[in-house]
């Protein structure tokens, strides 16, 4: 998997892109993850990437040139084109699936916006799919880029250590993670739940699905009611 990630702060990407497991993942080169400073392909003299929005309003419009010039740079030396997202309140709501999906793909290009927006033309020019991490409003793509970035990783072979490690977690399968217990055996006058300690691999994994059905039963009714309509 390579993503390449166009923003006006690459640095803010790369501090979040170099640590943990993620970080780790791209130094065994399990993934190739490029932070590209959009400003790099400003022909302004005055490295200007924004402009006053045509028909007026508030805030600053990002001009279609310089993000143009960075995808055109980033397709240059790539045998195929990059799957294009906008991370954008306008985007379908990511989820497991779609991330699972996106996984798979060989080459993403992931444009982060600032400011009021994107003229419209260059979104229309390159972009294949727009997805938002939620219905809220935040400062700039950056996050919404590197909580896709992070989903995606894990799910690359090599960057956790088993399969398992993402399929047993909450959201995959479509129902929530069972509660997780460690040393000490008692802690704050409770103990472990007993199943746990008794070694029985069939009744622990039983005691688990059950929590599962349980949890996602009482916090997310939603996804309850699907994975019930799926059995
Ligand atoms: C999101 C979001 C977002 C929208 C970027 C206002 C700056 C901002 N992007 N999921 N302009 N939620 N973007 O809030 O993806």
């Amino acid at each position: 998997m390579q993503i390449d990630i166009a923003t006006l702060f690459p640095d803010m990407c790369e501090a979040v892109l170099s640590e943990s497991i993620v970080g780790r993942a791209r130094k065994a080169g399990h993934i190739t993850v490029n932070c590209h400073n959009i400003r790099d392909y400003t022909l302004d003299k005055h490295r200007r990437v924004d402009d006053v929005p045509y028909g007026g309003g508030r805030g600053m419009v990002m001009q279609a040139d310089p993000i143009y010039r960075c995808w055109e740079a980033i397709c240059k030396d790539r045998t195929e084109k990059p799957h294009a997202i906008y991370l954008s309140p306008k985007g379908a709501v990511l989820t497991q699936k779609r991330a699972m999906e996106l996984s798979k793909m060989n080459e993403l290009f992931l444009l982060c916006g600032h400011y009021e927006g994107i003229d419209q033309r260059v979104l229309d020019e390159i972009i294949d799919e727009e997805i938002s991490i939620g219905d809220y409003v935040l400062t700039g793509g950056e996050l919404p880029a590197l909580v896709l970035t992070d989903t995606i990783a894990r799910m690359c072979p090599g960057v956790l250590p088993e399969s398992v490690c993402f399929e047993e977690e909450s959201h995959y399968g479509g129902l929530l993670e069972y509660p997780h217990y460690t040393r000490p055996e008692i802690w704050h006058d409770t103990t472990v739940p007993p199943v746990l300690l008794s070694g029985h691999h069939k009744n622990i994994a039983d005691w688990r699905f059950a929590q599962s059905l349980e949890v996602t039963k009482e916090k997310r009714p939603d996804l309850y009611e699907d994975y019930i309509d799926k059995i």
